[in-house]
């Protein structure tokens, strides 16, 4: 039997999507612009990156696109698009076009773009409810916001009701299929491989800012399209700022430098953060804190397997850390660790959560229900086929006087990305080692 072409499979794996939407909106109708330009200033616009849910049900990644998915009658699924225009192209890249559309996608209809807001009363009639989230496009916004705005409602024959897309894409996005999971495994590796390759240089680079563009040439040349995020390289004291953004400022021989980026692959992210010791070795202190965060992660991803949830590995890796801050003095001993947890005392520490869901967006959308009923997704027992993140970490305030002066302006953060599997789970951005010793080894290569 021939083989299905690689970009036929492709197609066929947005139609089954789609068609799943399709049988959860009988009598309505769903709207995904793939989203607008956004302006840097005057002419310049940002990256254009195509609305999640558009690409996770078209694969396409143009702007000016909707997908309509109509639940009314026989499901259909239509996109607008631009039709190709020879001098917009010369400036701004070639385009798909109407014609080349319909023999590539897998859609019952292509029309142009500019239709959209006079078909839209036709493609709404009959239909109970539209599903769209508002904001996720100007233009389309408009369209829709004054077809349901009327004097004279309810309205008959008319979706009278406007519900979030996301309701359902969030929910179908949160488990992974096979292509889903090989694109974050690339992903991740790429981030991986980049780190482990740069660390030996970091003595070298002028800058945190210098280390971040060295890292991003490398994620490139090992095949990543993208950045999953803007890359943190934080160094010394910059370490205790979570989201730091790489300055001019020099790395210093005393420094430890943390790296948390996120190569981007076919529009799935990775995210990694290890810490690396400029010097080579850590320091006493230094190495006291990165083994408690090292300890916290190692246990919390034993719990990392199906029926448990973000909230467990959560509250395993937050008590390991406050067991790790009082044996290193920084809370004091006088209560017990369950006391210390229950009154937040670690929180001067430890401030934000231990993981989130990866896949198209880094911090990847979380569903609102489980069985029928609202649970937040930290809730949400894990399934074979969910991927998230694991991130412990610790930070000492440079002008924390209330704990050793060693400690001030440590930042160590640790993080691994993690798929469940029928048996447990797989680390997928194992190629950068933890233990400590090993990191040094590295440095020392
Ligand atoms: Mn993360």
């Amino acid at each position: 039997m021939p083989q299905d072409s690689p970009r036929k499979n492709l197609e066929q794996r947005f139609e089954k999507r789609r068609k799943t939407v399709l049988s959860q909106i009988k009598n309505s109708i769903m709207v995904i612009p793939s989203g607008d330009e956004k302006p840097i200033s005057r002419d310049q616009n940002y990256n254009f990156v195509p609305d999640s849910d558009f690409f996770y049900l078209t694969g396409f990644k143009e702007t000016k696109c909707i997908l309509v998915l109509k639940g009314i009658g026989s499901p259909k699924s239509i996109l607008y698009l631009r039709d190709r225009d020879l001098v917009e192209e010369k400036w701004l890249g070639e385009r798909i076009g109407i014609k080349r559309a319909r023999r590539r996608f897998k859609l019952d209809d292509i029309r142009p773009y500019a239709n959209f807001k006079n078909d839209f009363p036709a493609l709404t009639e009959k239909s109970e409810k539209i599903y769209y989230a508002l904001g996720s496009s100007k233009e389309t916004d408009e369209i829709i916001i004054s077809n349901l705005t009327t004097r004279n409602g309810p309205r008959y024959n008319y979706p009278n009701e406007l519900l979030d897309s996301r309701l359902i894409t969030s929910e179908m996005r949160l488990v992974k299929d096979k292509d889903e999971i090989n694109a974050i495994s690339r992903a991740s590796e790429i981030t991986a491989r980049s780190m482990l390759e740069i660390c030996k240089y970091l003595p070298d680079f002028k800058s945190e800012k210098h280390a971040a563009s060295e890292l991003e040439t490398l994620f490139t040349k090992h095949g990543a399209h993208g950045l999953a995020f803007s890359t943190i390289v934080a160094a010394g004291k910059n370490s205790t700022t979570l989201h730091h953004l790489p300055n001019h400022s020099p790395i210093w021989k005393r420094d430890l430098v943390l790296i948390d980026a996120g190569a981007q692959f076919n529009n799935y992210c990775g995210d990694i953060t290890r810490v690396f010791p400029i010097s080579g070795k850590f320091s006493t202190v230094q190495a006291e804190v990165y083994d408690i965060v090292r300890e916290a992660l190692g246990e919390a991803l034993l719990s990392a397997k199906a029926g448990n949830c973000l909230d467990d590995i959560h509250n395993i890796a937050v008590k390991e850390l406050t067991k790790g801050l009082v044996s290193i003095k920084a809370i004091s001993s006088n209560s017990t660790v369950s006391q210390i947890i229950s009154k937040g005392e670690y929180k001067n520490y430890y401030m934000h959560n231990t993981g989130h869901w990866l896949g198209i967006d880094v911090h990847d959308i979380s569903p609102t229900h489980y069985q029928g009923l609202q649970v937040p997704s930290r809730l949400r027992p894990f399934e074979p086929g969910h991927v998230f993140t694991i991130e412990p970490g610790l930070y000492f305030d440079p002008s924390d006087t209330s704990i050793s002066p060693e400690l001030r302006g440590i930042g160590i953060r640790l993080e691994e990305d993690v798929l469940i599997t029928p048996k447990g789970n797989q680390v997928l951005s194992s190629g950068v080692p933890l233990d400590r010793k090993e990191v040094e080894n590295l440095m020392n290569r």
